[in-house]
């Protein structure tokens, strides 16, 4: 791949000398930091670009991309491939994602991709930071972003020869234990704001946290309480044990069981999965801009970041105990969680993946969030546990008859109805999901 990654880089050289950069990216944390490594490396460079974020590439947004341009994907476009034959454009991807089969990789297009290189698996940021360190080694002060975007797009349980080389270009603190964040604030705050794991009674209740953090016996010191990576074992385990009880054995806790990252931003030691977290709610709250501003390291962004962030997290939480505490349409493996215009609409989709995660809940469950959306329903369906169950199937049989469109995959799908289906939509979901059962 570096060689690939060279051959690119000359080409570039060579054609930015007449046209300037188009750099389009994907709108998760993934890209964002995708976007932010190649921006940064571009203006060192002194290459003359512009950038732009998209939530996905489709054949509009790629017919409407200027044909003067070179244009530079990261993070996306590995599908796309027929479409981009068509532009008379210089293209270069830089991604991680697969190729359709049988797809050539067409003449107009470089594409740098470990699944073309058979290279070991990087996120599109690990690509993109190869990519920069290759135009210079001074663009190793970049490798914290690498890092970002592989825990965004949970690559970081394989630490393979790249990533140990990225992780110590980023000078990365790694340390075993929960993985909860942020590990680095006080875990009295971490554990009240916690949605994954959704801890039932302790998420959002702050009297549950304290009576939680006396089980497991940790107690404040010079009147705060110490953060997740400040724990001993000893702490680590009694934690992890107290957590445990409380998912009433429910859900293997083995998976929340890790390497914490540790990373230096803004002159401070922040959690990956953290950062991760607040880019990914900048951009799904419609400020990648702000979110792309934090990655470049401006202390404005980082305000107004962080300000949205808090405000997603409390809406969420609160979204959360709200789902928690009503009264929720329940049958035979399955809970429909009716939020009205109690729980938003852009928020529906991640509670009840959360919830799908959560212990309360049996693998094999269906879990139904629905949300007002003026006169429309956001609905969004998730499968607990893996195994069985196709939800989207289960959507598209009622939805499609009443005119709708379902998209998404058999564990996790979605679509919107009229509020005048309201009734009969559940009615019939409910007897969809009881024949389910008996099927299953
Ligand atoms: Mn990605």
């Amino acid at each position: 791949m570096r060689e690939a990654l060279k051959q690119a880089i000359k080409r570039i050289e060579e054609l930015a000398k007449t046209k300037p950069i188009k750099v389009i990216s994907h709108f998760d944390t993934d890209g964002i930091t995708s976007a932010a490594v190649t921006a940064k490396a571009l203006q060192r460079w002194k290459k003359i670009f512009s950038l732009k974020i998209v939530k996905n590439l489709d054949p509009e947004t790629i017919a409407a991309l200027p044909e003067d341009h070179i244009l530079l994907f990261t993070d996306l476009a590995s599908g796309s491939l027929a479409e981009l034959a068509k532009k008379p454009n210089d293209i270069f991807i830089l991604d991680h994602h697969e190729i359709p089969e049988d797809q050539e990789i067409p003449k107009n297009v470089t594409m740098i991709n470990p699944h073309i290189q058979n290279h070991d698996m990087l996120s599109g940021a690990g690509v993109c930071y190869l990519f920069a360190k290759t135009i210079s080694k001074n663009n190793k002060d970049l490798a914290h972003l690498a890092v970002i975007g592989m825990v965004g797009d949970l690559l970081e349980k394989d630490i393979h020869k790249t990533y140990q080389e990225i992780l110590d270009d980023a000078q990365v603190t790694i340390k075993r234990g929960l993985l909860l964040y942020p590990s680095t604030r006080p875990l009295d705050r971490t554990l009240q704001y916690c949605s994954n794991p959704y801890i039932p009674g302790v998420t959002g209740e702050y009297k549950g946290v304290i009576d939680l953090l006396r089980e497991a016996n940790i107690q404040k010191e010079n009147g705060k309480f110490k953060s997740l990576q400040d724990l001993n074992d000893d702490e680590m385990q009694k934690l992890i044990t107290a957590i445990a009880l409380k998912c009433a054995g429910k859900s293997d806790l083995s998976e929340y069981i890790g390497n914490l990252f540790l990373v230096n931003l803004f002159n401070q030691l922040e959690d990956a999965r953290e950062v991760s977290a607040l880019i990914n709610a900048c951009s799904r709250m419609g400020h990648s801009e702000i979110a792309l501003g934090y990655c470049l390291g401006s202390p404005q962004a980082k305000q107004q970041a962080e300000k949205i962030y808090i405000d997603y997290k409390q809406s969420l939480v609160a979204a959360l105990r709200h789902a928690e505490n009503q009264e929720n349409i329940t049958g035979n493996r399955y809970t429909i969680i009716h939020g009205r215009d109690h729980i938003k609409d852009t928020i529906i989709g991640t509670v009840a993946s959360i919830l799908s995660h959560s212990p309360a809940y049996e693998e094999g469950t269906i879990i139904i969030g629905m949300a007002y959306n003026e006169d429309k329903i956001k609905v969004s369906a998730r499968l607990a546990g893996k195994k069985g169950r196709n939800v989207r199937e289960v959507l598209h049989n009622i939805v499609v008859p009443l005119g709708g469109e379902v998209g998404g995959h058999p564990n996790a799908a979605g679509c919107m109805i009229d509020k005048n289906h309201e009734d009969v939509f559940i009615e019939q979901l409910q007897r969809q999901l009881e024949i389910e059962v008996v099927k299953a």
